[in-house]
């Protein structure tokens, strides 16, 4: 057998997921084949859900899933029933999972803008439009994975517990990122969501996890990510669906639960090296970056005309580059037909000039050097 790599040679790819050796995997997947049980919540799955909600602390329950995007899912039906068309509010300035998972469980997505402060959901804006569209529910996100000021996430909270509407935050590249206090992501809303997917920096393949505070929500997560099954296998008050995550990716991420310390403060570190580097050339990074998970390196430019030349550089020194999220959702056809709140300014700023940097859990100071080197090209 042979496996073919996508991309070859010397080209500095966008990300290189660093999976735990079979060494490292073997005691626990060897825990699931000896008790002949890996998928429905075995006993893997359980040791996996426990050292997820000893790692995060602060009381929270942990939802292992099959991925991010049904998490959402799960979440939205878990916490608002059946969507019924009904408006969730979210902002444009995101992956299209955050829309796509809203419009699958029955909701019509509103965009609201993100503020140029710190890149997260406006609570002016978000003020403004609750009172305008009666939303079902609030769909944040802690962009980029990096933890929103403690005072944003108040402001949204208040919002919502006004409205009577529950908020769900979009952290999937959030798993290890810490806030202001020093606290770790999982416990800002009614029920926030993680991605454990190959390019996040907890990788396990394919994989998520939904956290609450309130155990009543972790019972009807639970039971959501389990076809809407009650304990005696009868679907009653809500379809749910097949979200659950199996045991043997959860054999995958007690592993890399192991190490992922380490692995954070390394990609914390690559990512204020080139932050630093680039600063010189009047690219500013994401407030808060430094104590994020750091899935990759989202710079803004001065200019367009200036991240023009970052990607046109990087092309000929054969690194690759991405503008996560120069196309926001309401630009994307599929999308651009739910309704914009109000004008979206700061999101059509960002996504003008925004240019995301490599880092992944290894880099070799002969990569850093060379991506480094970009930032001499555009000044
Ligand atoms: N909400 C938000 C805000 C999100 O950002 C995401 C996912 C979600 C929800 C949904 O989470 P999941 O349902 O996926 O759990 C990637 C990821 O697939 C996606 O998970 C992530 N956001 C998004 C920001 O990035 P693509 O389509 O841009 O990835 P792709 O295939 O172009 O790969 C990126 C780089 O990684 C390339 O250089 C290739 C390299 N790569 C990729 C894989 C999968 C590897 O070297 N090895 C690999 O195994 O979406």
């Amino acid at each position: 057998m042979t496996y073919e790599l996508p991309t070859s040679g010397q080209r500095i790819r966008f990300q290189r997921p660093d999976l735990p050796s079979l060494n490292e995997v073997a005691p626990h997947w060897e825990a699931a084949r000896s008790a002949h049980w890996y998928s429905n919540g075995g006993p893997v799955l359980a040791a996996f859900s426990s050292a997820i909600e000893r790692y995060l602390g602060s009381d929270l329950h942990a939802v292992p899933v099959n991925n991010a995007t049904s998490g959402l899912m799960v979440a939205l039906r878990a916490l608002c029933g059946t969507g019924r068309g009904a408006t969730v509010l979210m902002p444009s300035y995101t992956f299209a999972a955050t829309a796509t998972a809203a419009v699958w469980a029955g909701f019509t997505p509103a965009f609201v803008d993100v503020s140029e402060d710190h890149w997260h959901a406006d609570p002016a804006m978000l003020q403004e439009a609750v009172e305008r569209e009666t939303p079902a529910a609030l769909l944040l996100c802690s962009t980029y994975g990096v933890a929103p000021p403690r005072a944003t996430v108040r402001s949204w909270s208040a919002i919502a517990e006004h409205a009577n509407i529950p908020l769900i935050v979009d952290s999937a590249a959030g798993f290890g990122s810490r806030d202001e206090c020093g606290n770790r992501l999982g416990g800002q809303a009614d029920a926030e969501v993680f991605s454990f997917h190959a390019t996040k920096p907890f990788a396990i393949g394919e994989g998520g996890l939904v956290t609450t505070r309130d155990p009543d929500i972790a019972v009807e997560l639970r039971r959501a990510a389990n076809f809407g099954f009650h304990n005696d296998r009868i679907v009653r008050s809500g379809v749910g669906m097949n979200a659950k995550m199996d045991d043997l990716h959860a054999a995958i991420g007690l592993a890399v639960l192991d190490r992922f310390d380490e692995v954070l403060k390394r990609r914390q570190g690559y990512g204020s090296r080139l932050s630093d580097a680039f600063s010189a050339a009047g690219l500013s990074p994401q407030p808060g970056m430094s104590a994020g998970a750091v899935q990759f390196l989202p710079l803004l430019c001065k200019t367009k005309e200036q991240r023009s030349r970052l990607l046109a550089s990087a092309d000929r020194r054969a690194i690759e580059l991405r503008t996560y999220f120069s196309d926001p959702l309401h630009s994307m056809p599929a999308f651009s037909r739910y309704r914009k709140t109000t004008p979206l300014p700061v999101t059509e700023s960002l996504a003008a000039r925004i240019a995301c940097l490599p880092i992944y859990s290894d880099m070799s100071a002969g990569v850093l050097g060379r991506i480094e080197q970009l930032s001499t090209d555009i000044q």
